[in-house]
């Protein structure tokens, strides 16, 4: 039927309807596919912490990958994969990066099958065991020819787990060549931020960390928020940029905002060497639907007033209901030097000094 047989009124609401079809459209075509890959134990349980805490990620598909089969049966997420089925038989990989390594190469088409399609992808393991430590390197070099932004999320070792540090470090230095950025998180000073908890207690806010981190970075970038994240303006402070560090502050009450501002950038959780050498800046602010944008605003100049003028600043702000009365804001600073990456090769009791 021709648009003639109807009155202006009719053909107007027609034109309106086809152009926010055609917006619509453009946006679900623009907006960046989005994966998460747990890998390991702890990658795992961060994986499955956000999709049953949480509910999931908007706009982000959540996968668990292990050599434990026993563990990953108990995992929540969009897709599991047993890694390395011949290499480890699904018991794991004993500690053993070498071997978390090989049974990595085994699965390697399925994880990238289930990754295929993705613009983001987030490697999130905890270093220091077999699998997390060899397979998530691994993982990030067969997916680095996709052309995602491969953002590696990792924790670091608690000082009671000293005789991981090496294994750690090797993979990290290993990780960081195949992805854009690592996002590091020394668990020593996670477990200090969050008040000395115990083991299990701690391992449990890393978990909450990391998942809230991810979970936020992404939806800010796939859902409609306060101030959205651009894709592009990430990928611009992300790309190529070696180790970032995360400091994270909450607060309720009279002068909010200027308190969970001075604590994120108090706590960074990452001992880094110089903060004001930082490439780039990544301030997202979060609280309940009482949130201003003043708020923000606020937020967002006094953490460029402490930084160098030269640090690229990306933002973002979500209201997130559960967040009632309070604001969160974490603080990202990318390509900036970590004393632990830094450390030669050999010196792990000079290492274990200076952190104990
Ligand atoms: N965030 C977080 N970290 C954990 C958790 N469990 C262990 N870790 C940390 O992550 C490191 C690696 O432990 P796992 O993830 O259990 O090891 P894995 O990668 O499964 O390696 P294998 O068990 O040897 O195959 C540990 O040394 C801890 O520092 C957890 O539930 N959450
Ligand atoms: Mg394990």
């Amino acid at each position: 039927m021709s648009s003639d047989t109807y009155d202006a009124d009719t053909v107007a609401r027609m034109d309106e309807l086809q152009e926010s079809e055609k917006i619509a459209a453009i946006m679900r075509a623009a907006r960046p596919q989005v994966s998460v890959i747990g890998v390991g134990g702890a990658g795992c349980n961060i994986v499955s912490w956000v999709k049953e805490k949480k509910g999931g990620i908007s706009g982000a598909k959540l996968i668990a990958a292990n050599t434990d089969a026993t563990h990953l049966s108990i995992i929540k997420a969009d897709r599991r994969i047993l890694l390395g089925e011949k290499t480890t038989r699904g018991m794991g990989a004993g500690g053993y990066a070498e071997r978390g390594a090989e049974a990595a190469r085994e699965s390697i088409e399925q994880v990238k099958k289930d990754t295929s399609g993705s613009n983001i992808i987030y490697v999130a393991t905890g270093l220091g065991g077999g699998t997390g430590t060899g397979a998530s390197w691994v993982i990030a070099n067969a997916l680095r020819p996709s052309g995602a932004l491969m953002i590696g999320v990792v924790t670091l070792p608690f000082a009671v787990e000293r005789f991981r540090f090496q294994s750690a470090k090797d993979g990290l230095q290993k990780l960081k060549s195949y992805c854009d950025t690592v996002v590091v998180i020394d668990n020593n000073r996670l477990a200090k931020v969050a008040g000395d908890l115990p083991l299990k207690e701690a391992l449990g806010v890393a978990n909450e960390l990391v998942g809230e981190f991810v979970k936020g970075i992404t939806e800010t970038i796939t859902t409609a928020s306060l101030i959205n994240i651009d894709f592009a303006d990430l990928r611009a402070i992300m790309e190529k940029r070696g180790i970032a560090a995360i400091g994270v502050g909450e607060a309720s009450g009279d002068a909010r905002v200027e308190r969970a501002v001075q604590m994120a950038l108090d706590a960074q959780l990452l001992d880094i060497k110089d903060a004001t050498k930082a490439f780039g800046v990544l301030i997202h602010v979060s609280g309940g639907d009482d949130i201003t944008l003043d708020e923000v605003t606020q937020a967002g100049e006094m953490i460029t007033r402490s930084l160098p003028s030269k640090a690229r600043v990306v933002w973002g702000a979500r209201v997130e209901p559960a967040l009632q009365g309070k604001v969160r804001v974490m603080v990202v600073l990318t390509g900036v030097e970590s004393t632990f990456a830094a450390e030669k090769s050999g010196s792990i009791s000079r290492m274990i000094r200076s952190r104990s």
